[in-house]
């Protein structure tokens, strides 16, 4: 596959790809871009990322066809929904799929609602209320592959991802600043980097099971990465997977524009900081997910080839990745 691939999908714009193979296919569940229907608006908020739809793609061999599914959930289907549906994720448990989403709810605040699909491709019904006590954006998912194959979801994005805004009180529970909206971070010498979240699931796949939870990313050192470190600091873009019987957990660093991961051996962390996966690319974002498929790993992301980097028209692209003798994560040649 070459160093530069060529868009999988070129008839929509597509972000955000998270990619999982069901049944032995290849299946997609990106953001669906669009021209914002208000005009050119683009700031930190990230108002020009106004998706309104899901769509849902498949392939059954690296390299073939993509079929495009058609739309599978969109704002009208889901009550609590204002606006913004940002990146998606899937996963499959109890015989049933399930479809993981990011939108505002009628506060403007970010939430993660969850819907339910008999097959893959969908459709998704949407539960009529956001799962309790979820925040911010960027949900994946990650049910284990041992005994009890239990599901994490983890989530948060930083600017217009609200992320900032949500600190916890001295009684425990997450609570929301919106004043604290916009490029805010912590700040000043040895302030430490704002966290991902996680949470385990319930059984049912509906709610969390779980107090929501700080996910700690380490330097080489053992010492949390600073809120200054902008080039290994979680910004947005959470995907968990497993390789070896380690647990891989990959970000953006947003404004630094990588995509890097760091290693644990436990799903919840702390995590170890363990270098870079892809270099910036074409426009503002970038955001990938990484599935092994047909004996070769491989990571799904985006750019702006289409649109000539309008950062809020993307285009979703695949390439290899191997994991060295070391576990360390390279883009294959
Ligand atoms: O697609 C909207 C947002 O842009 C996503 O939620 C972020 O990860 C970034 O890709």
């Amino acid at each position: 596959m070459p160093s530069n691939p060529k868009p999988l999908i070129s008839h929509i714009y597509t972000a955000d790809p998270s990619a999982h193979v069901f049944n032995g296919k290849l299946y997609i569940y990106p953001s669906h871009d669009r021209e914002s229907p208000d005009g050119t608006v683009s700031n930190d908020n990230g108002d020009q990322y106004d998706m309104a739809d899901y769509h849902v793609f498949s392939l059954t061999t690296p390299g073939g066809p993509v079929t495009d599914h058609g739309v599978v959930l969109s704002t009208p289907d889901v009550p609590w929904v204002s606006k913004q549906l940002w990146a998606p994720d899937a996963a499959f448990k109890n015989g049933k799929y399930y479809l993981y989403f990011p939108a505002r709810d009628a506060e403007g605040v970010f939430r993660i609602g969850v819907a339910v699909g008999e097959k893959p491709e969908g459709p998704f019904v949407a539960e009529k209320d956001c799962i309790s006590g979820s925040y911010s954006i960027d949900p994946a998912v990650f049910v284990d592959d041992d005994e009890g194959q239990e599901a994490y979801i983890y989530f948060g994005g930083l600017w217009g991802g609200q992320l900032q805004c949500w600190s916890k009180s001295a009684s425990g529970e997450w609570v929301f600043d919106a004043s604290k909206g916009g490029p805010q971070e912590p700040s000043g010498k040895g302030a430490v980097a704002l966290f991902p979240r996680v949470a385990r699931l319930s059984p049912d796949m509906l709610s969390f099971a779980s107090p929501v939870q700080e996910l700690q990313i380490l330097d080489e050192k053992g010492s949390p990465i600073a809120a200054d470190d902008h080039d290994r600091r979680f910004f947005e873009a959470a995907w968990l997977h497993k390789y070896n019987g380690k647990y891989y957990f990959s970000y953006s660093t947003g404004d630094t524009h990588y995509l890097v991961y760091a290693v644990s051996d436990s799903p919840l962390g702390p995590f170890t900081y363990g270098g870079r996966i892809l270099e910036p690319v074409l426009g503002w974002t970038t955001h990938h997910s990484i599935a092994e498929w047909q004996g070769k790993w491989w990571l799904f992301y985006h750019d702006c080839e289409i649109s000539g980097g309008v950062s809020h028209l993307r285009n979703v692209k695949m390439r290899e990745i191997v994991h060295d003798a070391e576990g360390k994560i390279h883009l294959a040649d």
